[in-house]
């Protein structure tokens, strides 16, 4: 059936690839070893069978075009499931099957998936290879689009299966057993699974990234929150950055925004014109996942376990991320973007004039002022086309990327977008304050979920798709954190998207650097606040505004705490809390309490 070369010593990988393939029949086994030869000639197996278009090579070098099943474009929620042993274990949030029914229904999927077709087998590690925080996954996939993103996005073969046998050897720490099989692309036969009790996830019928790369939000959050509760330490859906003051001191943050709220951005983002004197330097350590823990001196360091972004293309260009418009100019993946004549990419809201034809995410030709039978233009790309990018193409990467150790967290940050309510900025009084900011967090729905606009969903750290087990217990995890700890950071929570009359009262992009260095100011004792009943806000004075022009009262209405208003979402973060019944902490409903008494005294 398949060749029998197995490069490794461990009976534990063994067995189970090899109990994987009777199951899945595929007519090979190739390795992934991480080396440039063979990644040089998957893509050509690639361009050879369509699953890749190579791009104008003088113009992008590196580059190449994918484009997945019409019906297979953005992470499938209603399809996920956390499969615990007991339901409770799942929570209220998560969708939930059994381990025997989640096994069985997948098993009747990949049963035969991969005939004619090779199974890779690619170690990979989240983290750096052979550090405390890193954890090592294998992947076996029947997508050769998967293994050419997972070597962007991870570190990935030989080095990390001997990590993985020196582990296993030393201690029997074991790997996440990840299986992934395109299948038949259906989505009526598409299922994406996570059993945290045997640190397993199988994935069937997909084939776009956040399904399939399971390194990326299946390990580094569903599965590794879970472990992170038992062993100590978080797994959060942040960006990390560090920001360099003029004396040259590094401050990190770790900060977290449901999707489309400008994470990867804010990660990367160029000090304004008027901050420039200052001579502040940003450098980008992540822009979606940090695992954070608590190290010897009391302090919480973190880590991006990811080498790549996978990021949303739409929108970007040299005006919302200079960075990332050079980080993808060469060795990048694009998925479902529009193809130019000339070879080259596009997509709405990118750099450049509108091109006046191509051939659309689907594959189509297309002409600019293109409608469907509704009358709304037809899009060039896809509202959630991606590109798959390394974090070394990045002008700002942080040096730091590939230390065992990580940066340490001066301050956490949870954002969402709130065209009223949330003042810019605000700090909580402490740590369990500031878990209970972080646990009522809501966001208006984006193009990017499904939903009605401007409709509030609650999504306690942006976490809710990607808690891998009871949310209520997850909260308690955060506070217990706090105890740990001798040194927590502080946490603060922004709002980039207040409006007044539909318009946006904060210019946003580089600007928000002008909050950060108030957050740091905080941190660091540098300066007061004013008291108010949800946390400590600025004083105007205090947020440079050198080189914009925004109003004092303008930025008077940003920090302001509206009481009728914050009445109104304490309606709703109940609603919320209750559906978490006894699990929820009670200092959370303390916090919940505590504010709606410092509301009623305030004028
Ligand atoms: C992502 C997401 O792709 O949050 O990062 O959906
Ligand atoms: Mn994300």
């Amino acid at each position: 059936m398949m060749s029998k070369k197995f490069p490794t010593t461990n009976k534990k990988l063994k067995d189970w690839i090899i109990k994987m393939a009777e199951m899945c029949q595929p007519e090979d086994i190739v390795w992934i070893d991480g080396t440039d030869a063979q990644r040089e000639r998957l893509e050509k197996e690639c361009v050879a069978s369509n699953e890749l278009i190579e791009l104008n090579q003088e113009k992008l070098p590196g580059c190449f075009l994918h484009r997945t099943a019409v019906d297979d474009v953005a992470r499938t929620e209603h399809l996920t499931f956390i499969c615990s042993r007991r339901k409770q274990d799942a929570g209220p949030t998560n969708n939930w099957m059994s381990p025997r029914d989640g096994y069985n229904k997948a098993r009747a999927i990949f049963k035969g998936s991969m005939k004619g077709r090779t199974m890779y087998v690619i170690p990979f590690s989240m983290g750096p290879v052979g550090s405390t925080f890193s954890k090592i996954g294998v992947e076996l996939t029947d997508s050769r689009y998967v293994v050419l993103n997972m070597l962007i996005m991870t570190r990935c073969g030989e080095a990390v299966l001997r990590q993985l046998e020196l582990q296993d050897a030393e201690s029997g720490i074991g790997f996440t057993k990840c299986l992934h099989s395109k299948a038949k692309l259906n989505i009526n036969e598409r299922l994406i699974l996570h059993f945290p009790e045997d640190n397993t996830i199988w994935s069937v019928g997909s084939g776009y990234g956040g399904n399939v790369l399971l390194g990326k939000k299946c390990l580094s959050l569903r599965i590794a929150s879970f472990l992170g509760k038992r062993e100590h330490w978080l797994a959060e859906h942040m960006l990390i950055m560090g920001i360099e003051e003029p004396n040259g001191h590094i401050e990190y943050i770790a900060a977290a925004f449901p999707s489309a709220c400008g994470k990867t951005n804010l990660a990367m983002l160029i000090p304004p014109e008027g901050l420039k004197v200052k001579g502040y330097r940003i450098w980008t350590v992540g822009d979606d996942i940090a695992w954070m823990r608590i190290d010897s001196d009391g302090a919480l360091w973190a880590i991006n376990p990811e080498t790549g972004f996978f990021g949303v293309a739409p929108g970007t260009n040299s005006k919302s991320n200079p960075m990332m418009v050079e980080t993808i100019s060469k060795n990048t993946i694009y998925t479902n973007v529009l193809l130019k004549t000339d070879n080259t990419v596009w997509w709405e809201g990118s750099d450049g004039e509108v091109p006046q034809e191509g051939i659309d995410w689907k594959g189509r030709q297309w002409k600019f002022g293109m409608r469907d039978e509704n009358g709304k233009p037809i899009l060039g790309a896809h509202a959630n086309s991606r590109f798959t990018a390394p974090i070394k193409n990045c002008p700002s990467a942080s040096f730091r990327i590939d230390q065992h150790h990580g940066v340490p967290i001066s301050a956490i940050i949870f954002g969402g977008r709130r065209a009223h309510l949330s003042p810019l900025v605000f700090e909580g009084f402490n740590w369990q304050h500031g878990v209970f900011m972080g646990a009522t967090m809501g966001s208006e729905l984006t193009a990017a979920q499904v939903g009605k606009l401007g409709q509030v969903r609650r999504d306690p750290m942006a976490m809710i798709p990607f808690c891998g087990y009871n949310m209520a217990n997850y909260f308690s995890h955060w506070l217990s954190m706090g105890k740990r700890m001798a040194k927590p950071p502080k946490i603060f929570a922004v709002n980039w998207f207040r409006t007044d009359d539909g318009e946006f009262l904060w210019p946003g992009f580089g600007e928000n650097l002008r909050v950060l260095e108030w957050i740091l100011d905080r941190c660091n004792n540098r300066v007061a606040a004013v008291e108010t009943p949800i946390g400590f806000v600025p004083r105007p004075q205090d947020i440079d505004l050198t080189g914009i022009n925004l109003p004092v009262q303008t930025l008077e209405k940003l920090l302001k705490v509206n009481k009728e208003e914050w009445f109104e979402e304490l309606k709703d973060v109940n609603r919320f809390f209750k559906q978490f019944k006894r699990d929820l902490p009670r200092e959370l409903w303390q916090e919940y309490k505590d504010l709606e008494g410092r509301l009623k005294n305030y004028e």
